[in-house]
């Protein structure tokens, strides 16, 4: 009786959020009132291991008691002041973030996808007043399969018919090179080209990871050829592949790095836009701005965020539990899985065409009590928060053997 009431919690929820809200997502049947660490609850009182972490966003866990203890310090104090004045919170956090990422100057903004805009903007701006582009032409290369967010500039240069069927008309000045290929960039690269931006590592794009010395080879080719490297590192960065950034693994470091989700520790967004003075300073006042971006309580949370990753050594943990974990998945060797990709704890395990989508195997995980979601329809990614323990993912490793395996 009390497990059918509840049941129809689930459902009556559900409907409530489908007649009320636009049809843009098509979740699991999952309502969750609760998370703590690595676990979150729904109203059946059921338990799950998020093994999506919101996209990385929850790299810390669910309400990380030093992120949380953060946020409640600073609501008793003050939230909001505008760019209008300055607040007490923006500074040490922009020189935290500086001196973690070694970049001599942030630019705080609130969701992903804006502090993109931010890096076009900047990186434009940069070509006109520094290289000497001609005004209004500035070029951008971009990837083939890229994800950068939501936007309408964004949505142009995807190269996924759904994020731009019916959106138009979109702004010009990109240029997009298959992910992967160095000297399909380097051949890209005309008079008017400012700057390339790609992820590390495509996470929506599947979980794509380059070949060894790409990024190597990008950072070369834009010395080179005099344009700016840019990293979006939203989804990769923050400890996520097993270093503090993607680009670490090869020694890498882009000229304009993009940094969101973690950053507000899962608690608030908070993204920004890092880079050398060299590039930060055509900014003039009233260039570029946000309402919320700087905020105070957006600000000492992201202080406490990143404390987080770096004081549990969260990059250091992704790498040897992911080394293991995807090491394992390998040896499922289910017959039912193309490929086991990834770095650190973001691994994305391929199901054959043959086998389905990867959306069957996400509902039977779901019942038990494991929640991931497929991407491009055949893969399925795992991507727990970062403090997860050992133990915990042996324990799933078992559920997953039988969902991959059945
Ligand atoms: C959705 C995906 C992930 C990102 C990178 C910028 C942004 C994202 C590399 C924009 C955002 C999000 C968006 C969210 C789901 C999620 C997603 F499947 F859509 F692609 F993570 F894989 N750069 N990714 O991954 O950041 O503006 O959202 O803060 O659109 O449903 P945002």
């Amino acid at each position: 009786m009390a497990t059918e009431i509840a049941a129809d919690r689930t459902e009556s929820l559900v409907e409530e959020a489908a007649r009320f809200s636009a049809s843009n997502y098509h979740p699991l049947d999952v309502v969750l009132e609760r998370g703590e660490g690595v676990w979150v609850w729904d109203v059946e009182g059921k338990r799950y291991l998020d093994m999506l972490s919101a996209y990385s966003a929850l790299n810390q866990g669910h309400r990380h008691p030093a992120i949380v203890r953060a946020a409640k310090a600073q609501l008793d104090r003050v939230t909001l002041t505008s760019r209008a004045f300055h607040n007490d919170q923006m500074g040490p956090f922009l020189r935290e973030l500086c001196e973690a990422t070694g970049y001599e100057q942030a630019l705080p903004m609130n969701t992903g996808a804006e502090a993109v805009e931010t890096a076009i903007k900047l990186v434009r701006k940069w070509g006109y007043t520094k290289k000497g582009v001609n005004g209004g032409r500035a070029e951008i290369i971009v990837c083939r399969n890229n994800f950068h967010g939501r936007t309408t500039t964004i949505v142009g240069f995807s190269s996924e018919h759904q994020y731009r069927d019916g959106f138009g008309p979109f702004a010009p000045g990109f240029r997009e090179v298959p992910f992967g290929d160095a000297d399909a960039l380097a051949a890209a690269v005309t008079q008017h080209t400012v700057g390339f931006l790609f992820e590390p590592i495509q996470a929506e794009g599947g979980v794509i990871v380059p070949p060894a010395g790409y990024l190597k080879r990008v950072r070369e080719i834009c010395d080179q050829k005099g344009i700016a490297m840019m990293a979006d590192e939203i989804q990769t960065g923050l400890g996520r592949t097993g270093r503090l950034f993607a680009c670490e693994w090869e020694g890498v470091r882009a000229d304009i790095l993009i940094v969101g989700k973690s950053l507000g520790g899962g608690v608030y967004p908070v993204s920004a836009v890092l880079a050398d003075a060299e590039f930060m300073e055509v900014f003039k006042p009233g260039d570029h701005g946000s309402t919320f971006g700087g905020n105070p309580l957006a600000a000492a949370i992201a202080r406490a965020s990143l404390r987080v990753i770096l004081d549990e050594d969260l990059p250091k943990r992704a790498d040897e539990l992911g080394g293991w974990f995807m090491r394992e998945l390998v040896a499922l060797d289910s017959p039912h899985v193309a490929e086991v990709r990834g770095k650190g704890l973001l691994i994305g395990v391929e199901i054959r065409e043959s086998s389905g989508t990867a959306r069957p195997y996400c509902e039977a995980l779901k019942e038990r009590g494991i929640l991931a979601k497929e991407t491009h329809g055949q893969v399925i990614r795992f991507a727990p928060p970062l403090v997860i323990e050992t133990e915990t993912l042996q324990e799933v490793l078992a559920d997953i053997a039988e969902v991959l395996q059945g």
